[in-house]
């Protein structure tokens, strides 16, 4: 089966009551990015930009979606948008810029094409993996929801990339919570080479929609008239009923993939076929045959658009190319922020680990108005561990959200929040699932503020680690996952006032975090924990107990036995908690390896690739000259975590970490 598509044979035009003003503001924006293509293709060969992804064919769609919603509502583009950046009325100068990877770009030279987002011009870009654009729409249109602000979002995605998990977990969210988002799907038969029923057994998208509980529309994806007008409609109603709705838009990709790979693998007919449904040139023409364009008119029109892009070109080819600037990489990794920490004053109460969250989290969240929770059975049922017992009845049901169960929805969703202002919590259920929901993290939290200087104030509770024979999927370490991801901050506290100063700490920063909070503590210890509202240092190690034989550096459950070792042991040692993995505490490390000269590490986490590598591999470096042996690590086995007890048992570090330790004091 080829790829048709309904009406293929012409499109047909209906203006309804529209005027020759708005119909002609429509032929304007639609010849702009076919016009910057047509220049573009001539500077390609002249070899003075490089390669991009067309939307040549397609570009009714973007211009019919920017023309139909209100300025400040927010759109989230893919890489066939080039009219939805034009539509907005980016400079063009910017635009040429930031796909010439000039610093008058929108992304420093950091990222490419159309990947960069612009709260001006309320548009999120994407990042390469497609999907997880979808969630992000979800956020946003839930923060209007939450805010009572009568607005849609508008998100696209491609017919391949609704392969993706990501656009189911979308949608679902979005029906489910009656998000006012408009999904736009443009339908042009192709994901790179593959063709549509390679990608998915169905024929239509429309057949899609109700399965969520969607409503879903078609229209014709190369008829500006038919785009604009539906989507306008939607979203009039929509603003007043918000719910999600999808729109498939049937269109065809006339050039390849991107630039340069060519359309070997697509039958010429089908483009001939196509080409005859051009969408600037039908349009031009239907507004010829009603008598709305006549000749000068379109001559002058699109002389203004030629200049208007030949003047942008003129001055991003001008402008410098970027001097690279290391304290600028650096800082822009993170969103700035400096901690004012907020020293407890007033009474302390007893307090287990676990009350110490609960008790953090609540207080975070009557200070923060605009903090909303997330994640499976927190609600009603106030989480699995019962953290948030109670929330939703204090806090109401809109702050306080059971989800449902899709990681990275969720997470792709408290991004979409913070864009439009809100602080999220996601909890998950159980650190180990935290790998449904990676791509959100590393990709999109991580690396938005470096890329084009978004911010991301989403924290991400993780109940952790192993110690109560629950398997491989219920009690694994994952730090190290996240540790080495740039623009991330870690805190992992190991005891209960630590663990309510460090939430708060985590939730008053903009910045992406990961909390983990280890299982096995949540009811084993307590401890005095001030009642009132105060914050931790993030990035600031602890000393939980001093001596003079040896450093031991850990964090987490490693501090609780290391305690046990060195009283087994009647070792006089520094046990240094570092508290925080990211940014870690160089100076605390140094210190005490500079007193004791012996340093081991202990972590929960399996050995290889762990946070004790990194440091260790630190110390090696700077603190050689005070080193009186080597520098140790014991951490748990390179297996997956067993269920049985004694295999558990053996996994865990506890037992070799002993023998390591007399090794060291013996050296
Ligand atoms: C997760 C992921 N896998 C693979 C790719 C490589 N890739 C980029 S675009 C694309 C095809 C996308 O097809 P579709 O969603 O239909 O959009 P179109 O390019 O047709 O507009 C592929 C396979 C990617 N960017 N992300």
């Amino acid at each position: 089966m080829e790829f048709t598509a309904p009406n293929a044979q012409r499109l047909t035009f209906d203006r309804k009551n529209y005027s020759d003003k708005t119909l002609l503001k429509l032929y304007e924006s639609l010849i702009m990015p076919r016009r910057i293509e047509e220049k573009m293709l001539i500077l390609l060969r002249q070899g003075r930009i490089s390669k991009w992804f067309s939307g040549w064919g397609q570009e009714a769609i973007s211009i019919g979606a920017v023309n139909a919603l209100e300025s400040d509502e927010f759109i989230l583009p893919m890489h066939r948008n080039l009219g939805i950046f034009t539509g907005r009325n980016m400079p063009l100068e910017r635009l040429f810029a930031q796909f010439q990877g000039k610093k008058s770009g929108f992304t420093k030279g950091r990222d490419r094409s159309f990947h960069f987002g612009s709260i001006d011009h309320h548009i999120v870009g994407m990042i390469s993996h497609l999907g997880p654009q979808l969630a992000i729409a979800d956020g946003i249109g839930l923060a209007h929801k939450l805010s009572e602000e009568k607005k849609v979002t508008l998100v696209f995605s491609g017919d391949g990339a609704s392969s993706e998990g990501d656009f189911h977990e979308g949608l679902n969210v979005a029906a489910v919570w009656k998000l006012p988002v408009i999904f736009v799907v443009e339908h042009n038969g192709y994901g790179l080479s593959t063709p549509s029923e390679e990608q998915f057994a169905f024929k239509y998208f429309t057949e899609k929609g109700p399965g969520y509980g969607m409503e879903a529309v078609r229209v014709q994806g190369n008829n500006v008239l038919d785009v604009y007008d539906t989507i306008l409609r939607l979203a009039q109603d929509i603003r007043e009923n918000p719910r999600p709705v999808l729109v498939e838009a049937i269109t065809f990709r006339m050039r390849g993939h991107e630039e340069a790979s060519g359309t070997k693998y697509v039958p010429k007919h089908l483009k001939e076929e196509w080409a005859q449904l051009d969408p600037v040139d039908n349009y031009e023409a239907y507004l010829e045959s009603v008598g709305v364009l006549d000749a000068a008119a379109k001559e002058s029109l699109n002389k203004n658009v030629k200049k208007a892009i030949n003047d942008g070109l003129e001055i991003a080819f001008a402008a410098e190319a970027i001097t690279p600037n290391l304290e600028e990489e650096l800082a822009d990794v993170y969103t700035p922020f400096s901690q004012k920490v907020i020293s407890p004053a007033g009474p302390n109460t007893e307090k287990r680990f676990i009350d110490a969250i609960s008790d953090g989290l609540r207080q975070s969240m009557e200070k923060y108005p605009n903090l909303i929770l997330m994640g499976q059975d927190i609600g009603e049922y106030g989480g699995v561990f019962k953290i948030t017992d109670g929330f939703k009845a204090k806090f109401g049901g809109d702050r306080v959200r059971n989800t449902p169960l899709c990681e990275s929805a969720i997470i792709g969703a408290g991004l979409g929040l913070s864009i439009k202002g809100y602080k999220a919590m996601v909890e998950m259920q159980f650190a180990d699932f935290v790998s449904v929901g990676f791509n959100q993290i590393v990709n999109n939290l991580a690396k938005i503020h470096y890329r084009w200087g978004q911010k991301a104030d989403v924290v991400i509770r993780m109940p952790t680690g192993a110690g109560s024979a629950a398997g491989p999927f219920h009690s694994q370490s994952n730090e190290a996952w996240f540790f080495h991801t740039p623009g991330l901050k870690i805190v992992y506290p190991s005891n209960p006032h630590d663990a309510k100063g460090l939430l708060n700490a985590a939730l008053e920063d903009p910045n992406p975090y990961l909390y983990f909070e280890h299982k096995m503590l949540y009811r084993s210890i307590s401890g005095l924990v001030p009642d009132c509202y105060y914050t931790v240092e993030v990035g600031k190690a602890a000393l939980a107990q001093e001596g003079t034989q040896v450093s031991i550096i850990t964090y987490g459950m490693g501090v609780h036995w290391a305690i046990k070792a060195v009283e087994e042991l009647r070792i006089s040692a520094d046990i240094l908690d570092l508290r925080t993995l990211l940014p870690w505490d160089q100076e605390a490390v140094a210190a005490t390896v500079k007193k004791t000269g012996k340093v081991i590490f202990l972590q929960e986490d399996t050995l290889t690739g762990g946070i004790g590598a990194e440091i260790c591999a630190w110390i090696s470096e700077h603190c050689f000259r005070w080193l009186d042996a080597p520098v140790m690590r014991e951490g748990s086995l390179d297996t997956p975590v067993p269920f049985a007890p004694s295999l558990e048992k053996q996994f865990l570090p506890t037992e070799r970490f002993k023998g390591k330790l007399k090794e060291l004091i013996e050296f």
